[in-house]
């Protein structure tokens, strides 16, 4: 027989358990359902952290602290309705991203069609074995209802209330301040639990994660989900304060006075001998991963490294002095310049930003005029949030990763000639021509990708004294992707396409090489300043027209910004209702080209800012002679060119496209 004191023991143990393994259960149940949900995501690359666990647990104990509050006989009930809760939002996540290779944030509730376009397919996502998400749910059904058939039976038997005030007095021991208690010290726990490792992440190896914000995938690897949907929350409450803050009347008449201006261009280039020019022709614009200007002409060790571009110029209008002009969201505000026309924002990714605002986008154009659109890019959709922003951006169709077969493994994904070629296949099924016919497809490249090492059988250059330093690497990358380049143009000439198209290649930014040594190496001279700003952001574009017509080297600068002004204008697709902010590049002279940074380039002026951005701290170049003039004379451009910006940055930020248009006289 248990002695006195161990059956207070046993009885305290007792009461204990009573009040708490539920709740202990409940976390242990669903840190089990979340590491299932990470085994089924079976993500790429997405390894979760060491401490996922911890993380999972702290989240866990953030969303339900509350349950503690509550008088003991409410906490069974308070936890099967999170775990219900809980499992539907996990169990939704998986279903979505098996999908679309994302989670369901905020912004995609919010959009239209987005989580509707599963559709029929949403059969051929769900499985036998995601079952195991619910059998606790199962199970805890069988067991409530066992326990209430027994209280009801029990209850006949002693014609007592459900429960007799003793059994509240067991039941609720702990006083309503105990409870309170309890529940902070949960709070605080799990938000410590939560956040610690979280922080400790992003000061070491997870560095600029939140502020890059390029990937939801690469988020939920810091924070695993649930604290993922937290951050989401907070992310698109921050945006959306951001986006409603009041534009006064004068900002607005001013952005309105700007478009004015533009749109009155656009009027009369109407007249102009190559408006139209190519009415109805196939639009295709390549975007190539990290392709700098710098190389283009060059050779090594007698060798040519973009022998497939130089050719093409001789047929071609080629800029010479043509920038990128991307800020943080690196490729998604290369495309975003390119298919939208205006500037990215100062900081972060507008495709992951405001994915959900208004836009006139070259897709959405040619679309109304009949095209067929699509964008191609052999990497995850959801990587800088592409599905969503190409859904916006009204694409017929995003050809991404699950649509490509890996036979030709590169890098981050797939080799650029398999993606050429297999795109190419795609555009030409027979079947399908007259569907595509006209068409505009966007590719985007992605072998050149930083650090560029390639595999050695697609080594083709000798990089001589810069072989295995990361320049001799990434010359042999840009030379595969040139020839990959190469076997696309055969291609489109051997599918009689190449005569139908216009066509457009052109760098999306900077290799991130920075030094200065590694580029005074690879041209064999020193180089100054200013030549140092050109190599860093100058990319090469090069539009072929159809019949060859207008070849040459073009000095004026230009942008991505003004790609989309152009297409349209060869197409005959007036944009005197559109609001672009770029420039045709065939009919507009004395431009001037502003880069993120507040760096502008003219015919006869380059300004770069200092790092305190104030504008006398700049620097002002004469460009006839490449030395630095009186800043003064920068002066007036300057001004100008924050003023385009900070447009820019209104109409994306405010979403004033919409308003704009409506209020227009
Ligand atoms: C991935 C690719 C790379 O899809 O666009 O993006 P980046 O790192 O160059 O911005
Ligand atoms: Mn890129």
């Amino acid at each position: 027989m248990p002695k006195f004191s161990d059956s207070l023991l046993l009885e305290h143990i007792n009461k204990w358990l009573q009040r708490y393994l539920p709740y202990l259960l409940f976390l242990i149940i669903m840190t089990l359902k979340l590491k299932f949900f990470h085994h089924e995501l079976h993500a790429r690359n997405i390894d979760m952290s060491r401490l996922d666990n911890v993380i999972a647990i702290g989240s866990l104990m953030v969303v339900s602290f509350w349950v503690l509050w509550l008088p003991v006989r409410f906490r069974m009930m308070a936890l099967s309705l999170l775990n219900l809760l809980l499992t539907g939002i996990i169990y939704a996540d998986l279903v979505y991203y098996r999908y679309f290779g994302d989670f369901i944030t905020v912004p995609v509730l919010m959009q239209t069609g987005q989580v509707g376009s599963l559709g029929d397919s949403i059969r051929s996502l769900i499985y036998i074995r995601d079952l195991w998400f619910f059998v606790d749910i199962v199970l805890l059904a069988l067991i409530g209802l066992f326990l209430v058939v027994r209280l009801i039976v029990k209850n006949r038997k002693n014609r007592t209330s459900l429960y007799s005030s003793k059994d509240r007095q067991v039941q609720d021991l702990p006083s309503v301040r105990n409870r309170f208690v309890n529940s902070v010290l949960a709070l605080v726990l799990g938000t410590v639990l939560c956040i610690g490792p979280i922080q400790y992440y992003n000061k070491t190896w997870a560095t600029g994660i939140f502020e890059g914000n390029w990937w939801n995938m690469s988020l939920y690897n810091v924070t695993g989900l649930l604290a993922f949907h937290g951050y989401d929350v907070y992310r698109y409450n921050k945006e959306r304060m951001a986006s409603q803050a009041a534009v006064s009347d004068e900002e607005l008449s001013e952005t309105a006075a700007y478009f004015t201006a533009k749109q009155e261009e656009a009027k009369a280039a109407v007249s102009a001998e190559t408006f139209g020019k190519y009415k109805g022709k196939n639009v295709m614009i390549v975007q190539v991963e990290a392709f700098m200007n710098f190389v283009i002409g060059k050779e090594i060790g007698g060798e040519e490294i973009t022998p497939h571009f130089n050719r093409l110029m001789k047929d071609s209008l080629y800029f010479k002095n043509f920038y990128h002009q991307t800020g943080q969201g690196r490729t998604s505000d290369a495309d975003l310049l390119t298919n939208i026309s205006l500037y990215p924002l100062p900081t972060g990714s507008v495709f992951v930003r405001y994915p959900d605002h208004a836009y006139d986008s070259l897709p959405s154009i040619l679309g109304n005029e009949g095209y067929y659109t699509s964008a191609f890019h052999a990497y995850e959709s959801s990587f800088w949030n592409r599905y969503a922003m190409y859904n916006n951006m009204g694409y017929d169709e995003f050809i991404n990763r699950n649509n490509y077969i890996m036979d030709e493994p590169v890098g981050w994904s797939l080799g650029d000639k398999s993606f050429f070629k297999q795109s190419v296949d795609y555009l030409t099924e027979e079947n399908t021509t007259t569907k595509k016919s006209p068409f505009y497809s966007f590719m985007i490249t992605l072998t050149s990708h930083h650090p560029y090492v390639l595999p050695d059988s697609l080594q083709e250059l000798d990089t001589g004294p810069l072989t295995s330093t990361m320049m001799g690497d990434y010359l042999q990358s840009i030379h595969y992707a040139d020839a990959a380049l190469g076997e696309l143009v055969e291609r489109l000439e051997k599918e009689g396409l190449w005569e139908e198209t216009l066509f457009l290649v052109y760098g999306d930014h900077d290799s991130s090489i920075k030094e200065k040594a590694d580029y005074e190496a690879f041209l064999g001279r020193s180089i100054s300043d200013l030549e140092m700003h050109q190599i860093m952001n100058q990319v090469p574009l090069l539009l072929h027209l159809p019949d060859d017509d207008k070849a040459g080297v073009y000095l004026e600068p230009a942008g991505q910004i003004d790609i989309t002004p152009t297409v349209l204008h060869l197409l005959g697709i007036s944009t005197d209702q559109r609001y672009l902010m770029g420039s045709d590049l065939l009919n507009t002279k004395k431009r001037m080209t502003v880069l993120r940074t507040g760096a502008f380039a003219k015919s006869d002026l380059v300004y770069i800012p200092s790092e305190d951005h104030l504008f006398e701290n700049g620097t002002c170049y004469d460009t006839s002679t490449g030395d630095k003039t009186d800043i003064n004379a920068c002066k007036e451009s300057y001004e100008k060119s924050e003023m385009e910006l900070s447009i820019s940055d209104k109409l994306i930020t405010y979403n004033l496209i919409n308003k704009l248009r409506s209020t227009k006289p």
